[in-house]
């Protein structure tokens, strides 16, 4: 019987409807990488998410609503971001994910990146989302891992790391001095990238290659302690 690891997914919310819903993409690259995902919800007590914690191998920190701005998703986010570094569970960010990670650990962002950051590079890119249109320069065990110095990665937001906490790395830089991937020191797998990987897989071999990567941590923490 095969058996993967569970990728913990957190969900999007719709302010409006009042509703959680998904963008089945990230699914997909965690499955594509052999991963299972299962999707979390939005309220839980702390024994519950004691439980998830247990019962989930890795955690994706999914894109969405500007930090700060969506308690839906701020108080559950907190509450696992915190359990799963106790816990040392591999961990991915994409986009909000980066941000929230940041913010967790004591960074701060720039709220508006064209009114407090202005630059060349267009950082909410129109569709096709799958398109890569800005560069960034690669370093450390990022660039180890796709093993070049330049990667071409998609856009599409308008927040970004001003003050960069500590215990993160970066891995990434735009030209316009933006952080655009990190890692977690002294963490066994704690990475965050700004662009979306999971609109890119299919195509793009370098964003299944971060999906695997942080899919293979997982197994190995499954293998540790198997279910
Ligand atoms: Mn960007």
């Amino acid at each position: 019987m095969k058996q993967s690891p569970i990728i913990g997914v957190t969900p999007l919310w719709d302010s409006e409807r009042k509703s959680l819903w998904m963008l089945p993409d990230y699914l997909d690259g965690i499955k594509a990488a052999g991963g299972v995902t299962v999707i979390l919800p939005i309220e839980m007590s702390e024994e519950d998410a004691d439980r998830i914690i247990e019962a989930c191998d890795g955690f994706l920190f999914t894109g969405g609503q500007d930090v700060a701005s969506c308690p839906e998703r701020d108080n559950p986010e907190t509450l696992l971001l915190s359990k799963a570094l106790q816990a040392d569970k591999a961990i991915l960010g994409i986009c909000r994910g980066l941000q929230f990670l940041n913010v967790f650990l004591g960074g701060t962002l720039w709220q508006d990146l064209p009114t407090d950051h202005p630059s060349e590079i267009v950082h909410r890119q129109a569709k096709p989302y799958g398109n890569p249109t800005h560069k960034v320069t690669l370093s450390g065990e990022l660039r180890v891992l796709l093993d070049k110095d330049i990667l071409e990665v998609n856009t599409l937001h308008h927040q970004a790391i001003k003050d960069l906490a500590n215990g993160l790395t970066p891995m990434a830089v735009a030209p316009d001095g933006i952080i655009e991937a990190v890692r977690m020191e002294n963490k066994r797998f704690v990475w965050a990238v700004q662009w979306h990987p999971e609109y890119m897989f299919t195509t793009d071999k370098n964003s299944m290659k971060i999906f695997k990567y942080f899919v293979n941590f997982a197994v190995a923490y499954w293998k540790e302690s198997p279910r």
